[in-house]
């Protein structure tokens, strides 16, 4: 079953279209920013919510961002696996993923598939669940179950999640 955080704080009704920004400094491609286009999208789908890129980093609702180690909010990443990514709660915005991990897009050749491989848009959608407001689940298909197996792919919301998101908008 899906969960919230304690005071189920969520995104206030008079903000429904969100935007989101990327860390400037991480120059990101269009390849991995497409990732999160599709990762956003799967919310979307399901809730009263848009989400759209600005390039304003300072004025965008969600920011995200690759960091290594220590990187300033007290949550330091631990090189590869262990902490894969942080999100915080509404109304924060921050995304965070570890720069450390062997991330890979599928179809995307210049990722490599090899040891300790994570599934960029399976995470993302994961944590953008947390950027909205949703806890744990204890459903294993849920996207918001707290465990992925390295190398899968697991993007598709599952019903749980859905209904997790729709008491919330
Ligand atoms: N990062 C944890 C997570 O996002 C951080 C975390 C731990 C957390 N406890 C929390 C966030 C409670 C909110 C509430 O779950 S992680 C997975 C999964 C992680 C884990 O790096 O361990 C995914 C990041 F679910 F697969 F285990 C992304 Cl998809
Ligand atoms: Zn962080
Ligand atoms: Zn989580």
């Amino acid at each position: 079953h899906y969960s919230f955080f304690p005071s189920q704080p969520r995104w206030p009704s008079w903000k429904r279209d969100l935007t989101y920004a990327f860390v400037p400094e991480n120059q990101l491609t269009d390849t991995v920013k497409a990732v999160f286009t599709r990762a956003f999208l799967r919310w979307q789908d399901v809730t009263p919510l848009t989400f759209r890129e600005t390039q304003n980093y300072n004025t965008a609702d969600i920011t995200i961002g690759f960091f290594s180690g220590n990187h300033g909010d007290g949550e330091p990443f631990d090189g590869i696996l262990g902490t894969l990514a942080h999100a915080f709660s509404p109304p924060d915005g921050r995304l965070h993923l570890d720069d450390a991990e062997n991330w890979v897009i599928e179809g995307d050749v210049s990722t490599s598939s090899s040891n300790a491989a994570i599934d960029l848009e399976s995470v993302a959608v994961h944590e953008i669940g947390h950027l909205l407001g949703l806890g744990h689940s204890s459903v294993p298909e849920a996207i918001m179950y707290p465990t992925i197996s390295t190398g899968l792919k697991k993007v598709e919301l599952a019903s749980d999640d859905v209904d997790g998101i729709q008491v919330l908008y």
